[in-house]
């Protein structure tokens, strides 16, 4: 009897192994999982976050921080998106096919690294803002789904974590652009009223609930005044073209939970 349960086979994904054996992955899996309780917290209570931003269903909150003399206000905002659902708002912002046509500071950007088919290193650069001087950021962005055993309404989660990193082929600081250092989420989740039949399912019946989370560190001297009048102007316009995008993407395509 023991020899066997020795001969039982056990196959392993070889990508799934590839992948857990990365030299990012503990990092990974950590910021990932450390991001998603940060998301799912009250903006409420003790935290200390100041509404900035109202428009319809969306609110966004901010912090006012500073580390090093360098202002790095920590964001939350929230929004509900009738039409789509979680998974194709965080295929949207996770592929790099569809960025140009929602990242409206984007100049350029480049997969320098193809970690797994969820997991992809970006470098970008970004439009210039004056006096300040251009900014790139180097980052891995990891995609994956969570179950969701606390809500019963709603449907699993679905996330997508940012998190700044090195490369010793692009080094920080060494052209034209300073890096700035990032660690953002966007948390998505799916909820169908009236209740039905998954095969009868229309696109007005669905609702995503969106959490974005995002520290950004401007790496380097930028006036604070000009900083935080940007940071007001470019969030709430950043969140509103992505999900107006989003909707318009899937609009007229088979539905994907
Ligand atoms: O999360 C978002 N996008 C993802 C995919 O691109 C990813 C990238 C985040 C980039 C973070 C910001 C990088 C620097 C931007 C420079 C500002 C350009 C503004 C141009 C205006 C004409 O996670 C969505 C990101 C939405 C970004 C909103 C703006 C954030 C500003 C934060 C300040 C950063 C420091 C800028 C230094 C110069 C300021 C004087």
């Amino acid at each position: 009897d023991r020899l066997k349960k020795k001969s039982v086979s056990i196959s392993i994904d070889p990508v799934v192994t590839s992948v857990s054996k990365h030299k990012l992955w503990p990092e990974i899996e950590r910021v990932t999982m450390e991001q998603l309780h940060y998301a799912r917290l009250d903006v409420g209570g003790a935290g200390g976050w100041q509404l900035f931003a109202e428009d319809g269903d969306m609110r966004m909150y901010r912090r006012e921080e500073e580390a090093d003399g360098l202002v790095v206000d920590p964001l939350k905002a929230c929004h509900v998106v009738k039409g789509v659902t979680g998974r194709e708002v965080c295929n949207i912002f996770f592929s790099p096919e569809y960025r140009a046509g929602w990242e409206a500071t984007l100049d350029d950007m480049t997969v320098v690294e193809t970690i797994s088919s969820d997991t992809l290193v970006f470098l970008q650069t970004h439009k210039r803002i004056w006096p300040a001087s251009q900014r790139d950021a180097l980052f891995w962005s990891h995609r994956r789904s969570v179950s969701n055993t606390d809500d019963p309404d709603g449907s699993d989660l679905w996330i997508i974590c940012n998190h700044s990193t090195e490369h010793p082929d692009y080094p920080a600081n060494a052209g034209k652009c300073v890096r700035v250092y990032l660690t953002v989420c966007l948390v998505c989740q799916t909820f169908v009223d009236p209740p039905k039949d998954p095969k009868n399912i229309r696109r007005e019946d669905i609702t995503c609930k969106i959490t974005y989370c995002s520290v950004v560190n401007p790496g380097g001297w930028a006036p604070a005044s000009v900083l935080r009048a940007v940071y007001k102007r470019e969030y709430p316009k950043f969140l509103k073209r992505f999900t107006n995008f989003c909707i318009e993407q899937c609009k007229d395509k088979p539905i994907v939970f």
